[in-house]
């Protein structure tokens, strides 16, 4: 007999990985895992005869030739399965996309790669072979991908993502079925829950960061906790969140962190207490603690443990080219002509920052025909500055609120530098994407 599985706790991307695997290999029989996520429970309920699963229990006896395992290569995330696998020397082959995984199945040949989804890995096999799908079938296996993504929007997103989903839309997906399937907020549990720490989250700064904190307890554990936590990251936008989860009665808790930073790597982070995850997603379940002393504890740990944010003087320009208040129009035009600027600070008799002035404001003056007029006149002032120790946040707000694309750097009222929206998208896109790997 030949087997595929995936992890325990199957989700969505499992689920479209499994799916897959049975029009891929056909003479596999699928084996379910006793636990469903509860995010993928609903799509699991609407089409569960698409899969003909087998539970670990029907193995139990016979002898297996061949296991495929999807979305993970960790031993212990598959330990179900094998306890009713005996007498039997199976071949192992992984399918899973967790490349940065080290893999602990013994004997095990593994297939992955850079792909958002694991769903996309066998999509993409599925695809090149011919294969054809059934609408239902699509369907699974897109949410699949869309779950693993966030919607294709993720950091681990790649162009092959998009080509299969493509190809999952020509076989038929139904995005309005993936839409639905997709919504992790429907218990009224939930949304309570949701309420709850809305109202006990503060956002507090630690080391430049924005970082919102909650702590909740809980009468019992309740499944979806994760969802909710990530409806609060989409609410407030924070630089990071950790949720505190306190059970009492059974002395436990759920600590669940989100990141939007690569600076606050959540893997390393929650290491300490046992926490799975990556590095922009990861949670931790603690067991035997008092629910106060360790948020009490955590946020200390949190104190010391965070590296420090990005600073202006991190990203700035140094050496800044400015002009001078008493110069003419035409001399600042002749300037920027020169300089290949869109824009420059304007500095005073002391040397002080005293406006900005942009090619605009000189095309202003050039319609007037008053290009002998002095900087002063047409330059924009006060001007927004900001020293070199803010952070990013804080540039982000000043260029939001002043609608602005340059900002000065200034220490003791000189200048030092500046940031300009360029130095700040840069920036952005650095946050989340890893430096690729070699
Ligand atoms: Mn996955």
């Amino acid at each position: 007999m030949n087997i595929a599985f995936g992890h325990t706790n199957m989700d969505l991307d499992c689920l479209g990985s499994l799916i897959l695997i049975k029009k891929l290999f056909p003479d596999f029989r699928l084996v379910r895992s006793g636990l469903i996520h509860p995010a993928a429970q609903n799509l699991y309920t609407f089409y569960t005869q698409y899969f003909d699963f087998l539970t670990p229990k029907d193995i139990k006896g016979e002898t297996i030739e061949n296991i495929i395992i999807v979305d993970t290569c960790k031993a212990e995330r598959v330990s179900e399965y094998f306890a009713c696998i005996r007498n039997s020397e199976p071949q192992i082959r992984i399918y899973d996309h967790h490349h940065t995984e080290q893999c602990n199945i013994l004997g095990a040949v593994l297939e992955g790669g850079k792909f958002g989804a694991n769903t996309s890995l066998l999509g993409k096999m599925a695809m090149e072979r011919g294969i054809r799908l059934l609408p239902e079938e699509a369907t699974i296996a897109l949410t699949g991908i869309y779950a693993d993504t966030g919607r294709l929007i993720f950091e681990n997103v790649g162009r092959v993502d998009f080509e299969v989903s493509a190809w999952l839309m020509d076989m038929g997906a139904s995005l309005k079925l993936v839409k639905s399937f997709l919504e992790t907020i429907r218990e009224d549990e939930q949304i309570q829950i949701l309420n709850q720490i809305l109202q006990a989250m503060k956002t507090q700064t630690i080391q430049g960061h924005e970082i919102l904190l909650g702590y909740l307890e809980l009468s019992e554990n309740t499944p979806g906790l994760a969802a909710v936590v990530e409806k609060v990251m989409d609410i407030h936008n924070p630089d990071a969140c950790f949720a505190v989860f306190s059970i009492p009665k059974s002395k436990t808790i759920l600590l669940i962190a989100r990141s939007q930073k690569l600076k606050i790597d959540l893997h390393e982070l929650l290491h300490v207490y046992g926490g799975g995850g990556h590095q922009l997603a990861a949670s931790a379940k603690i067991s035997g603690r008092e629910g106060p002393a360790f948020y009490e504890e955590f946020i200390s740990y949190l104190e010391q443990s965070l590296t420090p944010a990005t600073r202006a003087a991190d990203v700035m320009t140094k050496n800044v080219q400015a002009l001078k208040e008493d110069m003419s129009l035409m001399e600042a035009s002749i300037f920027f002509e020169k300089t290949d600027l869109t824009g420059a600070p304007v500095l005073n008799a002391e040397d002080e920052v005293s406006g900005f002035i942009s090619l605009r404001d000189i095309m202003k003056g050039r319609k007037a025909a008053v290009m002998n007029a002095p900087v002063r006149a047409y330059m924009s002032k006060p001007a927004a500055t900001a020293d070199s120790n803010v952070t990013m946040r804080e540039i982000e707000r000043i260029f939001y609120k002043h609608h602005i694309g340059h900002l000065p750097i200034v220490e003791d009222k000189k200048l030092v530098g500046i940031v300009t929206r360029w130095d700040y998208l840069q920036y952005k896109k650095r946050q989340t994407s890893p430096a690729e790997e070699a």
